[in-house]
């Protein structure tokens, strides 16, 4: 059995979703936030969040990258759908992306302060809603993205969104603009 150490800023950021996947899975782990800039250096690109896994001879693995984090918690801690085709994680996966396109503009506009870049959050953020709302439509409303059961992609939207909503950037996923995606974010709070 591994344990896991997440090492990330004390704030909801890249690191919400990586939180959240670990607690559903219900794994041994627990969160370091150091000191940085001091402790860039001693990470594997100079970014956060990174993960080390412990396996049960203590060996280490060490991995950043936030989507590439989610995606091999997703597959060691069967958050795919149970014998998913190549195309259903493909899919899955790109359900995830999507959402990255719209972070990345909040990052810059919330912490980089590029204030011309608020438009360009609001324009990627209604697109998102507006694909992601005939997609959960598609799926039954039934507050998953796919089947009936909570795949990883449940769990990052929940984070993303619930994090942006936090930070005052939520105007495109208020109820009546999003009432699929806001199913979504009941049903996996439920399960949280
Ligand atoms: N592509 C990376 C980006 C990571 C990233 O930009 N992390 C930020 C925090 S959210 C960071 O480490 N900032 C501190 C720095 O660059 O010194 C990922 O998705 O994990």
């Amino acid at each position: 059995m591994s344990s896991f150490e997440l090492i990330y800023f004390p704030l909801p950021g890249r690191g919400e979703s990586i939180r959240n996947i670990l607690k559903y899975a219900n794994a041994n782990w627990e969160e370091t936030n150091p000191d940085w800039p001091s402790a860039k250096s001693q990470t594997p690109f100079g970014k956060l969040p990174v993960l080390v896994e412990t396996n049960s001879r203590g060996e280490k693995f060490t991995l950043t990258e936030t989507r590439v984090i989610e995606r091999y918690l997703a597959t060691i801690f069967n958050l795919y759908p149970r014998n998913a085709t190549p195309q259903t994680i493909a899919t899955i996966d790109q359900y995830r992306d999507q959402y990255s396109d719209v972070f990345d503009l909040f990052v810059f506009v919330n912490y980089a302060k590029e204030t011309n870049k608020q438009q360009a959050f609001d324009d990627a953020a209604r697109n998102l809603v507006q694909k992601h709302e005939e997609i959960l439509r598609k799926n039954g409303s039934n507050g998953h993205y796919f089947g009936g059961s909570i795949t990883y992609v449940d769990i990052s939207a929940y984070s993303l969104i619930h994090a942006l909503k936090q930070a005052g950037f939520g105007k495109e996923f208020s109820e009546d603009k999003a009432p699929e995606l806001n199913k979504l974010l009941k049903t996996v709070q439920s399960k949280l």
